[in-house]
């Protein structure tokens, strides 16, 4: 089976580099402005420092009636718009949402009710350092659930995963994970971004404040839509601090976002907490939130 990767940001030429490692066959399906100009072969330096030349296939969304397996890897503001253009999708074709943020399944559940849909999570670190060359800057986890009924019966799609990413496994209740990485997310991604800092920084006694408050309003957000699956607030901080102490010298992607002057998926991390709130009172998420949407393009 070929996997065909939409979105050739940084995670996704992480993900198909990995996967060519194993000798999995990888198509990019590339958005028009490659058409053209997109050169085959990108370099990948990996976690231990060496570059590596990685050849995929490039296609485009004409070709959309071939894909076997559709891994959507763009920025989560860029799913629909990018699904939309394939419309010769087959409705056999699984589609795997690995995008931050949540909001977004629901949208591509419309668009391809027949589809096998799965959603995922993957902490992988990736960082472009130019045109075709990423850095693969962290190992991570990977976790795919099905969305749908039909999107459940592609568990074994697991296993070459977890054979090219190092760790990758199945859920049964993947939003609950998904919301776990987005209250992660939704902590680091707007402070580090709107401070224009690498991860780590967020552990310097400045920020100590402001962690302990926006940290206790995500978890009350997101611990009342897991009703009795919520992680304990210890639990949770203590998860933050690992995030924080393992990628301590990256910058987050909101992060890189903004300093790139592109768009960012605030509505998607942060705007989904404020969405979710209700009567739970979010002041700092709010305020990082519109501080946020100030900065975007
Ligand atoms: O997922 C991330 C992101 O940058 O989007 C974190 C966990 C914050 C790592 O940088």
């Amino acid at each position: 089976m070929q996997w065909t990767l939409l979105g050739a940001g940084a995670l996704g030429c992480v993900i198909a580099g990995l996967l060519r490692q194993q000798d999995e066959s990888v198509a990019l399906m590339l958005s028009e402005r490659h058409r053209g100009h997109f050169h085959p072969l990108y370099e990948l330096i990996n976690l231990n420092g060496r570059s590596e030349l990685i050849n995929t296939q490039a296609c485009f969304a004409e070709q959309a009636r071939a894909v076997e397996c559709l891994l959507v890897v763009t920025k989560a503001y860029q799913v629909v718009p990018a699904l939309s253009a394939l419309t010769g999708l087959s409705a056999h074709t699984p589609i795997i949402l690995l995008h931050n943020g949540l909001g977004v399944a629901e949208q591509v559940a419309t668009l391809f009710p027949d589809n096998p849909l799965l959603a995922g999570i993957c902490s992988h670190g990736a960082m472009k350092e130019a045109d075709w060359k990423i850095r693969h800057t962290g190992k991570g986890e990977t976790w795919l659930g099905g969305v749908n009924e039909a999107g459940k019966k592609w568990a074994h799609l697991v296993e070459p995963l977890a054979r090219a990413l190092g760790h990758a496994q199945w859920s049964d209740h993947i939003e609950i994970q998904q919301r776990r990485k987005l209250a992660i997310n939704a902590v680091i991604n707007p402070l580090t971004a709107y401070h224009n800092i690498a991860n780590g920084e967020l552990l310097t006694s400045r920020f100590d404040e402001v962690l302990t408050q926006l940290s206790e309003e995500v978890h009350q957000v997101i611990a009342q839509l897991d009703g009795p699956d919520a992680e304990s607030l210890p639990a949770f901080r203590r998860r933050l601090q690992q995030v924080l102490e393992l990628t301590a010298t990256n910058y987050s992607s909101m992060q890189q976002d903004v300093a790139h002057g592109r768009p960012t998926e605030n509505d998607y991390i942060s705007g989904y907490v404020v969405a979710h709130a209700g009567q739970i009172p979010i002041p700092v998420t709010l305020q990082l939130y519109q501080a946020i949407q100030r900065l975007e393009p």
